[in-house]
Parts: structure tokens; sequence; C-alpha cells
């Protein structure tokens, strides 16, 4: 990404990392999901054994108080990651005009580009995009048809040999670990465990793999910027280079989640925050990059179907204690309106779950 830092990576002085303004002490919650390894998820709060019970106070307090949290015994076999590390390292290191047969364009967002902005400043990045079901419809971000929706296919590269079967067989535990803490938030929220499952009937999921090589000017640049995620839920694996911050609730400090191996990082999306009525808030995250190593990430990105209108959950809702919070939006617009800012340096802000706020 070159040696000398080009302006459109640094960040404003308020948004450059510090190196004092980052807690380590103090990590996010750790939870222990073997209640749920081999145990099916009851179907309503009231129908848990004991260990469940304790497991989902564990996650509404996490929710509640973090946004984010991190879980151990998820049921995602190591090799499974181990995998797709090593499929992302190889696909990362080959060159620029290798990766760029595969890159995003004008009709498919899928694919490999270094190019992203967050919050109009580019990321000291480079990602692989990846859909968990095809064909997956997305909005077309580009091109002529920019008001349109269209089915995508994953677009895979000639090498490393196996990153497509390493990425494929990735998905689908992956994607069994969302359904499981979707279920679990489901029903820390009184509902029925299945109760969100039928909005993610079409999913338009996608996993990413980032690359964050090491930047000369770690004190000018972010990874990715400071952001929420605009979906449901994020299920996030991190190598054991450390570099995500999170913005603790309580008081606004930044905190560097540890790495811990065989563990993923889960965060609240802005979807749940809007279905649960603000009961849980997605939390604001950024990543710091160092000027020595290069770090790898894998977030699995838990969205529902592009069809999907958002909204506070009825059952969490009453016109006189508790009336919703939030009008009702079209996911697929949003993330269209998100997204293909995502690509370019605007002037304006890009869209934000405030923005559907109903004024009280
Ligand atoms: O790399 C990470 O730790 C987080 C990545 C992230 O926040 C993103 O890709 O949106």
């Amino acid at each position: 990404m070159g040696s000398v830092m080009d302006p459109a990576f640094v960040q404003a002085p308020e948004h450059r990392p510090k190196p004092t303004d980052t807690v380590e002490a103090v990590g996010i919650p750790l939870i222990d999901l073997s209640p749920v390894l081999h145990s099916p998820i009851p179907a309503t709060a009231a129908a848990a054994p004991p260990a469940i019970f304790d497991l989902l106070a564990e996650v509404e307090a996490a929710c509640q108080e973090w946004g984010f949290f991190q879980v151990i015994n998820h049921g995602v076999p190591s090799e499974l990651l181990d995998n797709i590390l090593a499929a992302s390292k190889g696909f990362f290191a080959l060159s620029v005009e290798e990766k760029r047969q595969v890159k995003r364009d004008d009709v498919n967002p899928l694919g490999y580009y270094d190019t992203e902005h967050t919050k109009n400043v580019r990321d000291w990045k480079e990602v692989f995009d990846f859909v968990v079901e095809e064909p997956t419809v997305f909005p077309v971000l580009a091109g002529p048809r920019t008001n349109e929706f269209d089915s995508f296919m994953n677009r895979w590269p000639e090498y490393p040999p196996g990153f497509k079967e390493a990425c494929e067989k990735y998905a689908k535990a992956a994607n069994k670990l969302a359904f499981k803490l979707l279920e679990l938030i489901a029903l820390t929220l009184g509902l029925p465990a299945k109760r969100l499952n039928g909005f993610f009937k079409d999913q338009s999921s996608f996993i990413r793999l980032n690359h964050y090589p090491p930047c000369p000017s770690p004190h000018l640049a972010l990874g990715v910027g400071r952001h929420k995620d605009s979906g449901a839920l994020t299920i996030l694996a991190q190598d054991d280079v450390g570099g995500l911050d999170v913005k603790r609730q309580s008081d606004g400090e930044w905190v560097r989640v540890k790495p811990i191996p065989n563990s993923y990082i889960i965060n609240i999306g802005d979807i749940i925050q809007v279905w649960s009525n603000d009961k849980y808030e997605s939390a604001e995250h950024r990543v710091s990059v160092n000027s020595e190593k290069e770090r790898f990430s894998i977030p699995f990105f838990f969205n529902p179907a592009h069809y999907v209108e958002v909204q506070p959950l009825e059952e969490l809702i009453d016109e006189k204690k508790s009336p919703a919070k939030y009008n009702a939006y079209n996911w697929g617009k949003f993330l269209k309106t998100r997204k293909s800012s995502n690509f370019k340096k605007l002037e304006v802000e890009n869209i934000q779950i405030y923005h559907f706020r109903k004024a009280v």
C-alpha cells in the first residue's frame, strides 16, 4: 500500500489512534457456549435448563453492557478456521495484478478490493468478500443499473489451490454458529428461540477476509475507521496480532480486544438494536494498525434478506409504556446507500440508523 502516507488514509486529528487512549487491561465479556454445544437450544427461556438459563443471563448482560462479547466452545471446528486463515494469507500474498483478476467491479460487488473508505477516509487494508448463500440478492452499486438489485455468485481466484473449498466449508460452520447466537439472543429478548430465523431465509450475509499490512504511520491511519455494523450480528475471527478496539459504552474509552485462541468476537449490529427497540445497542469499533506486523481477520456479517423491513419487534412494543423508537426501513435499500459510500469519498455523512429514529 506504499511506504509514504497518502493523505487519503489520514484520519482527522480527533479520530487518530493515540497509544494512550486504548485500555488493554479489562476485556469484553468471555462467554463459554458449552451448555449449547451439544444440547439443542430450548424453544423458550422458560423451558431452559439451569446451565442454559445462566448462559442467557450472561449473553443478556454482555449485549446490554457492551454490545460485544467473546465466545469459546462455539462448535466451529478449529481446522476450518486454520484452513481459511491459511487460504487468506496465501491469497493476499499474491501480486496485486493476480488479486485484481477477481476485483469487484461495476457489476459484481464480491471479490477483492483495496480502496474501501469508512466515514470518507480510506482504510489501511485490503479485503476479499464472498457470500454465504449463492446466489445472493444485493444492490447493484455502480454502473448504469445502480437503482436495481441483482443476484450475485461468488468469484473465486485460481490461487491458492483449495481457497474456494476452505471458504465454503468455513462459511457453513460459521453460519450454524450465527443461527445459534441469533436464537440465544431471541431468548434473551423474551421471544421464542426461532422468532428471528425467518428474516434470514434469503440471507444477504457475507464473509470478508481482511488483511491489514504493516503501516508506516499507524498514528495517522486506521485499518478500519470507527463504525457500527449495520447488519444483525457479526462473528469475527482474528489472528494473534490484535488491533480491534471497541468503544466501551460506560465511559467511551477505546478497549483493545485481546486475541484468545480459538474464540470468536461477537457484536450486536444495528438491526438487533432496532429489533430490540434499544434494549441492546450496537457498539462503535475500529481497527488500529501497527508498523511491524501484518494482521488478518475474518468477519462474518450475518444479514437478513434484502427485502426485510427492519423495525422494532411488535412483541417488544407497548404504545404507552415502550413505544417504537424507530420507523421501519428496508434492509436492501439501507445496505445499498451504506455500501455505495464505502467506495468513494463523499462530502456527506453516510446513512445511519439514527436517521430512522422517531422524534419524541
Ligand atoms: O478486523 C477487525 O478486527 C474488525 C473488522 C471490522 O470491523 C470490519 O471489517 O468491519
